[in-house]
């Protein structure tokens, strides 16, 4: 297999500057503003986004975590089968009305957000739902799009593309695996 660097970490930085930047600018400010981090990464990148929301508007926006356990019968990981199943949330804040972002790692099917947005809904009802995710990498399987890119990697189905955060993988960078 060989490994190519997609975004090191300083293109990283800047791509969820541009998406913090992309936030405020659609949402017109941060009033009312929710994001919703899924498990391990999607939870690391929703903090990072917040931290440079916080730089640029001074103000902390709340960040909730979704944890949301993948069971799918896709090719590429065997152990997945089924659907995305959501395992639990720590979520403090009220969704009632507010502007909840979505925010994973990688996008990739889009069962994961359907799940995510089931959590999300079970909780409250939110006045909109949008997505932010650090890569799309295509194949979406039910219609479902991100609001937020920080980069579109065409894929095939046989890459895989490693997502390194530095709160769990010593580094940051995102790298494909190409078989
Ligand atoms: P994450 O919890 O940070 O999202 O699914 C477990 C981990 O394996 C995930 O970490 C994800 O980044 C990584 N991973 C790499 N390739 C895949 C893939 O094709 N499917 C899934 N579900 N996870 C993948
Ligand atoms: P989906 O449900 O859209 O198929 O997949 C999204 C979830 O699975 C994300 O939480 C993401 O972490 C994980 N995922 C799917 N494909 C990949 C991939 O190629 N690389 C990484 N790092 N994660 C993936
Ligand atoms: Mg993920």
């Amino acid at each position: 297999a060989t490994t190519v660097t997609v975004l090191d970490e300083i293109a990283m930085q800047r791509a969820l500057t541009r998406i913090s930047y992309e936030i405020i600018e659609r949402n017109k400010g941060i009033d009312h503003l929710i994001l919703a981090g899924i498990k391990t990464r999607g939870i690391h990148i929703a903090n990072r986004i917040a931290e440079r929301i916080e730089q640029i508007e001074g103000k902390m926006i709340p960040v909730g975590e979704l944890d949301i356990t993948l069971y799918r019968d896709d090719r590429h990981f065997p152990d997945e089968v089924g659907n995305p199943e959501v395992k639990g949330q720590n979520f403090s804040v009220s969704v009632e009305n507010k502007v909840v972002i979505l925010v994973d790692d990688v996008i990739f099917t889009g069962r994961t957000i359907r799940a995510a947005m089931d959590a999300v809904i079970d909780l409250g009802r939110p006045k909109k739902i949008l997505v932010a995710s650090l890569i799309d990498r295509g194949h979406r399987e039910i219609p479902i799009k991100a609001d937020f890119i920080g980069k579109n990697i065409p894929t095939s189905m046989k890459e895989q593309v490693k997502v390194s955060v530095i709160e769990v993988d010593h580094k940051n960078a995102v790298e494909i695996i190409k078989p």
